[in-house]
């Protein structure tokens, strides 16, 4: 078979709009006057990604196709650690980053991860959208990124083995468990006289795998996208602390968005971020029975003999100093004396 030059360029020309209608974002990318990166750490079935494909069209559409949000889910440019470097560098221009990993930036950060520290939802959301989380955001706009006022749910924090069920504090006692890159999350399992390694995300699955560790902690709508479930067989439901995704944006990339366009771009943010708060709580709520027929063994806990160690072991009282009195004080007006 033979086809004539000007046969095969017709026949690429017919093919080009096809190839533009198959990558949308990419072919409306190149049109927009901003097109922005953002980068973040999980599956792209997560609802954190569910969401920000929505608000991404969203923001195209009411922008008039001035501002492309492109997404880069699943740790596709790098680990966490990295991807905060490169915000703020400005190869990322927006990423969304647990409180307690970014506290290796912005110490007062992880003061939303303390262990035990909110007794539920109602209790978390009332702290963050109030006193709590504006003193967080004043510190993370003092290390000069900027910073959207919803949080982003990741969940109450369950642990996960390959070894054994944890029951109570004791069965912690030399467990050799994963933990975030997170000065807070190291100091609190080894307040449970555990083994922590700290490891970025990128890496969990397969360091579980390989039994470099035996166990990491993490809420169960991570469990089941990040298929966790797959190198792990006991979820301990410890609920030993909550923890949450600010929206961040690096200070250069935003300043460059007339207000009118920041304010399009950050509502459609913060509303995406409020619809993806229900979506992981109601999966935190229904996915213990999706997991046990993939062959997790489940248990419950109470927290009690957590709390009593943490606090025999000093824990409260060493973080307590390391916030402040004022921040301290905050945090307490939300969840009640804890040190
Ligand atoms: O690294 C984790 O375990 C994760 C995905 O939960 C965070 O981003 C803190």
């Amino acid at each position: 078979m033979s086809i004539t030059r000007r046969e095969f360029l017709a026949g690429a020309t017919a093919l080009a709009p096809m190839a533009l209608a198959a990558n949308p974002v990419r072919a409306l990318a190149a049109e927009s006057e901003f097109h922005f990166k953002y980068a973040n750490n999980l599956p792209v079935t997560h609802p954190m990604n569910v969401r920000a494909r929505e608000m991404a069209e969203a923001i195209h559409k009411e922008t008039q196709g001035r501002v492309t949000l492109q997404i880069f889910p699943n740790n596709q440019l790098g680990s966490d650690t990295s991807m905060l470097s490169q915000l703020r560098a400005g190869g990322i221009d927006f990423f969304t980053l647990s409180g307690l990993i970014l506290s290796t930036l912005v110490p007062a950060a992880s003061i939303t991860g303390i262990g035990f520290a909110f007794p539920d939802y109602a209790a978390v959301w009332k702290a963050l959208d109030g006193d709590l989380g504006a003193y967080v955001r004043g510190q993370i706009e003092k290390a000069d990124l900027v910073v959207m006022d919803k949080i982003w749910d990741n969940g109450f924090r369950e642990i996960t083995s390959s070894t054994k069920p944890i029951r109570t504090a004791s069965d912690l006692k030399g467990f050799k468990i994963r933990v975030p890159v997170s000065p807070l999350w190291t100091s609190m399992f080894q307040a449970f006289g555990a083994s922590p390694t700290s490891i970025n995300f990128d890496e969990v699955y397969s360091a579980l795998q390989t039994h470099l560790v035996d166990g990491e902690e993490n809420p169960l709508a991570i469990i089941s996208t990040a298929k966790l479930y797959e190198v792990q067989k006991y979820c301990s439901l410890t609920n030993h602390m909550w923890d949450g995704f600010w929206f961040l944006g690096n200070p250069q990339s935003w300043k460059r968005l007339p207000p009118d366009l920041q304010a399009i771009v950050a509502r459609n943010i913060n509303s995406a971020g409020m619809k993806e708060r229900s979506d992981v709580a109601a999966l935190n709520a229904s996915l213990q029975s999706q997991l046990s027929s993939k062959g997790m063994v489940f248990n419950t806990t109470s927290p009690d003999s957590f709390r009593a160690q943490l606090r025999k072991a000093g824990f409260y009282a060493q973080w307590k100093a390391k916030y402040g009195e004022q921040a301290w004080g905050i945090l307490e007006r939300s969840t009640g004396k804890l040190a």
